[in-house]
């Protein structure tokens, strides 16, 4: 067991200390989306009660204020990914449109009839279909890194993929489904070594230990603020600066904009000229009270209280009859996926949810990774730092009683 005091973070969260189903409420579904803290939700209920206003006018207080705040959180975010400039810290919509919005401009720009996208076998829909869209109609191909039966990605593999042609490599830091940590460092270096570029879909991994894109030298990193104790309807694209001059803009309209004349238009410069249109200036506000949130939290302690559960978590599963893990990978996030023999996935997440256990169930948007094992989905426990050892009691009572009842 860890030093790190979960009862007194969990006092943060008031979603938490709810009853469901007539249960207290055992939330086990982090991995599709976080918590959030007290301070993010006043931080949004402040902003609507006393600063509400458009952003970038200049025009008055409000407008001021709310400018201040906005990019101010654009700061916190660039700090906190260690970003070289905030300019480089794009909002988008999540991480979904992040990577939308590479495949569509720099992919447009770039890619050609021949070229080679990798992707990890491992990939959720958002990171397979955009890049499908883009290479179908230029005449590319998408192709996956294999996984092996662990869900671990085979980095021998990968080696002997990359060639000349291959000219973008997008994968996951962390894959949602199984919760493997996939070797980036060593895959940027190797895809950089063949000139490819590197777009990293960090949704998982934003929330479980600090992220140095400078360190890691992706050309793109992708999160979304509800992934990070932030709002939904909000993500950030990071991107490398030479790469956004270059890459045309995403969509039209305002404050993407220089100058608009019926004989050309001029765009505006980075980071607005991505960022067309009247901005979630909220959501920007609640993932910068969410980036406060976590820098005065012990990180260190809440990522091994993560480890510890998960460890907790799989031991039990291991002695449990029926249960099958799928993804058993030394490198994992705290996401445990499994399997109980005789029974649908979506079944045991009805019974669960009966007894307040919040849990996945399916195929988590990664179809190709559930067709190489052979299942149609699995329930998922993803755990975060606020759950506790008896949480995971919780969830295997649960499970037990949805065994009773299904076999
Ligand atoms: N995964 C899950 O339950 P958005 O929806 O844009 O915020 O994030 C999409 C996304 C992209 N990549 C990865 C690795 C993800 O995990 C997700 C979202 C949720 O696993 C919802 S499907």
């Amino acid at each position: 067991m860890t030093e790190f005091d979960v009862e007194q973070v969990r006092q943060d969260f008031p979603i938490l200390q709810q009853q469901v189903n007539g249960h207290p409420l055992v939330y086990l579904d982090n991995a599709a989306t976080t918590q959030k803290p007290e301070s993010v939700i006043q931080a949004i209920v402040d902003y609507y009660r006393n600063d509400n206003s458009n952003v970038h006018r200049g025009a008055h207080t409000l407008s001021d204020r709310a400018t201040e705040k906005f990019e101010g959180a654009r700061t916190k975010v660039a700090e906190f990914i260690n970003a070289p400039s905030s300019a480089q810290v794009l909002w988008t919509r999540g991480t979904t449109e992040s990577i939308n919005m590479v495949a569509a401009t720099w992919g447009r720009q770039n890619l050609q009839a021949g070229d080679r996208v990798l992707v990890s076998a491992l990939e959720h829909h958002s990171n397979i279909v955009p890049w499908q869209m883009i290479a179908g109609a230029v005449g590319a191909t998408v192709e996956p890194i294999p996984v092996d039966a662990s869900g671990t990605l085979d980095l021998s593999a990968f080696r002997q993929m990359l060639d000349a042609r291959v000219k973008m490599v997008s994968v996951q830091h962390v894959s949602n489904a199984l919760g493997t940590i996939h070797p980036i460092d060593d895959m940027i270096a190797m895809a950089h070594a063949v000139g490819a570029k590197v777009m990293i879909d960090g949704a998982q991994a934003i929330s479980h230990w600090p992220v140095d894109v400078q360190a890691l030298d992706c050309d793109f990193y992708a999160f979304s603020a509800h992934k990070l104790f932030g709002p939904t309807g909000l993500g950030v694209l990071y991107g490398k600066r030479e790469l956004l001059e270059a890459m045309p803009p995403y969509q039209g309209g305002g404050e993407m904009i220089e100058t608009v004349s019926f004989t050309g238009t001029t765009y505006n410069q980075l980071p607005y000229k991505f960022e067309a249109g009247t901005p979630d200036i909220a959501g920007a506000i609640g993932l910068g009270a969410a980036i406060d949130y976590l820098s005065q939290l012990d990180r260190r302690g809440a990522a091994a209280h993560e480890q510890a559960l998960l460890k907790y978590a799989e031991d039990k599963a291991r002695q449990t009859e029926g249960v099958k893990l799928i993804g058993t990978s030394p490198y994992k996030t705290s996401v445990m996926s499994f399997v109980l023999e005789g029974a649908h996935p979506a079944d045991l997440g009805m019974i669960m949810d009966q007894q307040g256990v919040a849990v996945r169930t399916g195929n988590h948007c990664a179809q190709p990774i559930m067709d190489q094992f052979g299942i149609p989905g699995t329930v998922r426990a993803s755990f975060s730092f606020y759950n506790t050892f008896d949480d995971v009691d919780r969830l295997f009572a649960a499970l037990e009683k949805a065994k009773q009842f299904l076999q």
